[in-house]
């Protein structure tokens, strides 16, 4: 099938597209715990006062390489139709500063970042959206709070993420024409927010407003997100619901969200086993695709066994997940959407799922994912992973076109992350997926291979 002319298969796949990638500074701990002492110091930077205010200042920088053959299974680049291998760098710098101020027992703070960024050579692997030549310069961060012991409010441009940003974790689109690039994500910050959190000892309470960006139709949502804590070692439980109260293009617009999930529990009875889930009901109309009423659900299981006891603290993983696609023969709509997924808060397998699937044909909706995923420490600094995935369609149709087959792809990905210091981050991967009969039918019968560094430099 030549997708080139499908501008509206693009622009829905646009939409949905988000590159991972970035160890935001004081971002989530990454990869379950095994780098989070290091990222959580990877913010290094300078620090002074001037007078009562407290600054914090550093530059994130990041670049990457990624070389791709039999792109789109053979069908090659969607924008350039029969080009099946593809090479791309791209390369983003971002100046920061917070400032903090006391105010007797509460804070004033503050944040502004600006990104300068860019890509270079044939542009994205999979031809999307992104092209080389494409470069952009745009604030990112540009908000002001203020907190107590009890009491959180800001407003502007920040990083909001509920649980592991399966839903609501990144508010930036990154796409080539609006962004520079679109697999560094340097761009994740919400474009205007209202967020006021209260803690209490045994609950959390958020209540938001956000704003995305163009890339995800500027849209407006309202919510609260609840968060129990569990206690040491024992887990969170979370419960949140909102509104898209304007989506544009996303077909979201009057789209309601429920959304309860569980994370990191454990059993007294079994060390090293934690389990993970979440059930997210879409509901409300899709005002913009006619007002049907929408009757989306996705949920997933996850389990880890780790073995800390082993001189390499091996773990291995297992996860099903299932996001519904639409029914044809009935009136509502029934395909569940991936909305604001963001990426890395658990591993890099959260929410993109597999290098090439993930990132270049499904996007977190009419998709059936079973997940194997080992992972050891050779050294603390140095992080060994190694992923199968079997992908499924929900219903046998690709973003509306109908096929005759649910069997999507078959995917591994082998990767290494080293971490020589708290300012340094490495990453390389191979990622090889191998179509079955839908992707032959979407797109074509070869494999495709993709090879893919990434540095991150934080001074
Ligand atoms: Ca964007
Ligand atoms: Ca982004
Ligand atoms: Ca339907």
């Amino acid at each position: 099938m030549n997708r080139s002319s499908d501008s509206l298969h693009r622009d829905r796949i646009a939409e949905r597209m988000r590159r991972p990638r970035s160890l935001r500074r004081g971002g989530p701990a990454i990869f379950a715990g095994c780098l989070a002492v290091l990222t959580s110091s990877i913010s290094s930077a300078e620090q002074f006062e001037l007078g009562p205010v407290a600054f914090d200042t550093g530059v994130t920088a990041i670049s990457s390489f990624q070389t791709g053959s039999g792109v789109n299974y053979g069908a090659g680049a969607v924008d350039d139709p029969g080009d099946t291998k593809r090479t791309v760098m791209a390369a983003s710098i971002e100046p920061w500063v917070e400032l903090n101020s006391a105010l007797g027992d509460s804070s004033v703070y503050a944040a502004a970042s600006g990104v300068l960024a860019g890509s270079f050579f044939d542009g994205e692997v999979g031809g999307l959206f992104g092209r080389g030549g494409d470069e952009e310069l745009e604030t990112e961060l540009l908000h002001v709070g203020w907190r107590n012991a009890t009491f959180d409010v800001s407003v502007g441009a920040q990083d909001y993420i509920v649980g592991d940003g399966l839903v609501i974790g990144d508010g930036n689109l990154d796409t080539g024409a609006d962004d520079g690039q679109y697999w560094l994500l340097p761009f994740s910050a919400w474009r205007n927010s209202a967020i006021a959190r209260m803690k209490t000892d045994w609950l959390r309470v958020e209540t938001f407003w956000l704003r995305s960006d163009r890339d995800f139709g500027a849209a407006r949502l309202a919510g609260v997100n609840f968060e129990r804590d569990l206690g040491q070692d024992r887990g969170t439980l979370g419960f949140m619901f909102f509104k898209i109260l304007q989506g544009n293009r996303l077909n979201v617009d009057g789209m309601t969200v429920w959304n309860v999930r569980g994370a990191d529990l454990r059993l007294p009875a079994l060390a090293g086993l934690s389990l993970f889930g979440e059930y997210v009901a879409q509901r409300g109309d899709d005002d913009d695709g006619g007002g049907r009423d929408n009757a989306a659900d996705g949920w997933y299981v996850e389990a880890r066994y780790g073995i800390d006891d082993w001189e390499w603290q091996p773990a291995v993983h297992y996860r099903y997940m299932r996001l519904s696609g639409d029914e044809p023969d009935t009136p509502d709509n029934e395909e569940y959407r991936g909305l604001f997924f963001t990426t890395a808060t658990r591993g890099w397998d959260t929410w993109y799922q597999g290098e090439v699937t993930g990132q270049y044909h499904l996007f977190n909706q009419n998709q059936i994912t079973h997940m194997v995923k080992l992972n050891a420490e050779p050294s603390p600094r140095w992080i060994l992973n190694l992923y199968y995935y079997r992908f499924d369609l929900d219903e046998p149709q690709y973003f509306g076109t109908p096929l005759s087959s649910t069997d999507w792809s078959d995917e591994v990905n082998l990767m290494v992350e080293y971490v020589p210091n708290p300012k340094f981050y490495v990453f390389a991967a191979l990622a090889w997926s191998t179509p079955d009969s839908a992707a032959k039918a979407a797109f074509g019968d070869d494999d495709f291979l993709v090879f893919e560094t990434m540095l991150i430099l934080n001074f």
